[in-house]
């Protein structure tokens, strides 16, 4: 296993404002989630960025002594390096020296399963790599192999500048392609008229324990961050009988990189045709505050930031002072605690979906001929069916359905709506 040497930096000059304890939890928890043995955290705040190594040049002596002491094979900076910042570190500090970004890329192609998912990572890897490759065209097998250096799995990234270059346009047109039929899927989807409820949230947030809570899944989960990395979808039935779909997303990360989001704005189009999101938060991370602002700006590069949201705020069972719990409750408006281990509350958080959603319900009389049987069917899917009658001229039904269904209903020559349940609603 690789040896590795964190060092936190934090500069003045950053946008967030996420405190160097919490700047130094994540690069621990980012490392972790990937193969290497952590030596030693260094703190470093500085008061801006120098375009040579980031930090002082005292500051990267003492780190290439600590690195040499305890034999680092490799350097990992919490914030991102400029290919020049790279280059001068890898040399003063005598070894590989890697940044968040490439990190975050690390841990994602360990984790991609999906072609797709694969293929996303690759691009990714590859854009931010090519400005980093040297004219000549340096092999990356040059850079001895380890973190930061595999593409999706386990592959190595051996490719010079031209080949890049060409191996990032085939990617892109064939994504293009991965890309029009999960549209078609998801279209589908639509067309069935099932609502989509998608889990968002902070990686390790909780939420895919949250959905094989709610669809009884086994999506993986594991302390490790990014463990899902393609979305998954399931039927969920709620108790007034309206199926909707429940989709687990990849988790969002302050200052996600942009890389990243680019590649994965495809994989959240999930999100972009959702109905409501659950924010999932991990209420009992002291992070919650900063979890949630970057959630909501990721959101927000996404174009998603006026999608209803109901929020969880997740892992109670943690919380030994729940008073606190009322606190962040009136922060959050529209939320429920709860906790996706053990089940706690997990009937207040349906009934909330349930209410949302049946806002959304008509209530109706209809009447269809017993040639139509497969509407009854259809019915009995989609809608709920209060009332079922098999008279002579049709079969008088008696349902609850979605307000989206009604269209559908309204086209089909057929069906004949009691304008009495119309006049009601
Ligand atoms: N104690 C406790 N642990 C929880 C709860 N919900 C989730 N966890 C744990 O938190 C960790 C992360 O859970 P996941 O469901 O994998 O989180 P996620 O949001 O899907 O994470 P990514 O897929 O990495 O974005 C796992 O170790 C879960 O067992 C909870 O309510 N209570
Ligand atoms: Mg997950």
């Amino acid at each position: 296993m690789e040896k590795a040497l964190l060092v936190s930096v934090q500069l003045k000059t950053d946008k967030h404002h996420w405190r160097i304890e919490d700047i130094s939890a994540e690069l621990e928890e980012l490392a972790s989630s990937t193969s290497v043995e952590v030596l030693e955290n260094v703190i470093c705040i500085c008061d801006h960025a120098t375009p040579n190594y980031l930090i002082g040049k005292g500051k990267v002596e003492e780190i290439g002594f600590i690195a040499h002491e305890e034999g680092a094979d490799v350097v990992i900076f919490s914030h991102d390096l400029s290919g020049t910042q790279q280059r001068n570190l890898e040399k003063a500090l005598g070894r590989r020296t890697i940044d968040r970004t490439q990190l975050i890329l690390d841990i994602f192609s360990r984790r991609a399963r999906s072609p797709e998912g694969k293929m996303q990572v690759e691009l990714a890897q590859l854009e931010y790599l090519l400005p980093r490759m040297s004219g000549k065209g340096v092999m990356l097998s040059d850079l001895g192999g380890g973190i930061g250096t595999r593409g999706p799995g386990e592959t190595k990234l051996e490719l010079d500048r031209r080949q890049a270059r060409k191996k990032i346009d085939k990617l892109k047109e064939d994504l293009k392609g991965t890309r029009q039929h999960r549209q078609a899927m998801c279209k589908k989807r639509k067309s069935n008229n099932l609502p989509i409820v998608a889990l968002v949230g902070y990686t390790s947030a909780g939420k895919s324990t949250l959905l094989n809570l709610l669809t009884a899944s086994t999506q993986v989960t594991s302390e490790k961050l990014f463990t899902t990395l393609d979305p998954l979808s399931k039927n969920l039935c709620l108790p007034n009988g309206q199926n909707v779909i429940v989709s687990d997303t990849v988790g969002f990360l302050h200052e996600l990189p942009h890389h990243l989001i680019e590649a994965f704005k495809a994989t959240l189009e999930e999100v972009s045709e959702a109905d409501l999101l659950i924010h999932v938060l991990d209420a009992a991370d002291p992070r919650l505050i900063l979890h949630n602002q970057a959630v909501l700006s990721v959101l927000e590069e996404l174009e998603l930031q006026d999608k209803p949201v109901l929020v969880a705020l997740n892992k109670i069972d943690l919380i030994q002072d729940r008073s606190w719990l009322e606190v962040s409750k009136k922060e959050f408006s529209n939320s429920v605690c709860l906790s996706a281990k053990t089940g706690e509350n997990l009937d207040i958080l349906i009934s909330k979906v349930t209410d949302y959603f049946s806002g959304l319900m008509l209530s109706l009389n209809i009447v269809i001929p017993h040639h139509r049987m497969e509407l009854v069917d259809f019915f009995y899917r989609q809608a709920k069916i209060e009332k079922i009658d098999y008279l002579q001229d049709g079969i008088n039904i008696s349902l609850v359905i979605p307000r989206m269904l009604f269209s559908r209903i309204e086209k089909d020559k057929d069906i004949k709506i009691n304008p009495a349940t119309l006049a009601k609603d």
